[in-house]
């Protein structure tokens, strides 16, 4: 091949990955970010790949300028078949890496402390409590200050911090809101927090980032950041037509609800979809702790201890007849549900 081939295979080469690079930005929302949590984790991002490319980079033009410039049919090359060690690249191949490495080091330490989900944004204004409990196909948010829930949609005011309690009625999910920043794991039987701010008034997408099963990766919801005046009215507008739900409603949604979500994908597939957007006022207050509580005693009964309670619930009930005991509750009511098909 002449040589004038292979530069032009390289120009195609750079044209064709630049062209995917770009072509990708407009789905890379995460380096869009539209909150403080969000600009920070982007920043990392982009410094942590920059750093990065210090090394890629000139490996990739190394390898390719060595195959054109080394290859067996240039005899303009030096050949020098009995060189075998130079403290110049030595140095230059352990001290790059080693610098990168403390470097990334230092950032992965700070940023731990500072972007910790758990810690409240600094803010004027009191953080809106939201409650999260991710459910079989569904996102389940209530609002236990106002006594509103919703289901698969978010409405937050923009420029006021929100504090999230998450949990799981069923398998592990993970929480995420690419552009206000900072994902975190949904369990059964446990609670995480999560503090995230939006800036901007806008509409942005919240998923599911965890392989959890069939149909979770169609668990996206709206994130809707209102103005604060906006955020009242549509506060007022949920409260304005009484639509109740009750631990046992949210129940019939943890459990039963999928059936009725099952969507044909295919003759031989079945996807499950979560239920269209829809909200809730007033809302029994405790859901998110109920939702909890079975899944503690189960956890205390392996233990051995004789704590039952009254956390013991319908959840319970209903499901312990299936129980199996190697098997998570979440895991029983699914297949008990299956079965029934
Ligand atoms: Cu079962």
């Amino acid at each position: 091949m002449s040589e004038k081939k292979i530069s032009n295979g390289i120009k195609g080469g750079v044209f064709l990955l630049l062209t995917l690079m770009l072509s990708s930005c407009k789905d890379m929302v995460i380096l869009d970010p539209k909150g403080p949590i969000g600009h920070s984790n982007a920043n990392l991002i982009i410094t942590a790949v920059a750093l990065m490319l210090i090394v890629v980079v000139p490996v990739f033009i190394m390898v390719m300028w060595f195959s054109i410039r080394y290859r067996r049919g240039n005899e303009k090359a030096t050949f020098r078949p009995e060189w075998g060690h130079s403290y110049t690249a030595e140095w230059v191949i352990w001290s790059v890496p080693i610098a990168i490495i403390a470097v990334l080091s230092y950032l992965t330490w700070t940023s731990t402390h500072a972007l910790d989900p758990y810690k409240p944004i600094q803010s004027e204004k009191k953080a809106l409590q939201v409650e999260v409990i991710s459910t079989d196909w569904n996102w389940v948010f209530i609002y236990p200050e106002d006594s509103v829930a919703t289901i698969n949609e978010l409405v937050i005011e923009a420029g006021r911090p929100v504090s999230f309690r998450l949990t799981s009625a069923s398998v592990m999910t993970s929480f995420f809101i690419p552009q206000l920043g900072s994902q975190i794991y949904a369990m059964a039987g446990m609670q995480t927090k999560l503090n995230l701010l939006a800036d901007h008034v806008g509409t942005y997408t919240g998923q599911n980032q965890e392989f959890s099963g069939d149909g979770y990766d169609n668990m996206h919801f709206n994130v809707y950041a209102k103005s604060p005046e906006d955020f009242k009215q549509w506060l007022g507008t949920v409260k304005g037509k009484v639509n109740r739900l009750t631990n046992e409603d949210f129940i019939k949604i943890t459990q039963y609800g999928q059936e009725y979500q099952l969507a044909k994908k295919s003759d031989h597939h079945l996807a499950y979809k979560p239920i269209a957007p829809c909200v809730y006022y007033p809302v029994e207050p405790g859901i998110f702790d109920k939702t909890m509580a079975p899944y503690m005693d189960w956890m205390n009964m392996e233990e051995g201890s004789t704590n039952s309670g009254e956390s013991m619930d319908i959840n319970k009930k209903e499901c312990s007849e299936h129980m199996d005991k190697t098997m998570a509750q979440g895991d029983c009511c699914k297949h008990k549900n299956n079965n029934n098909k």
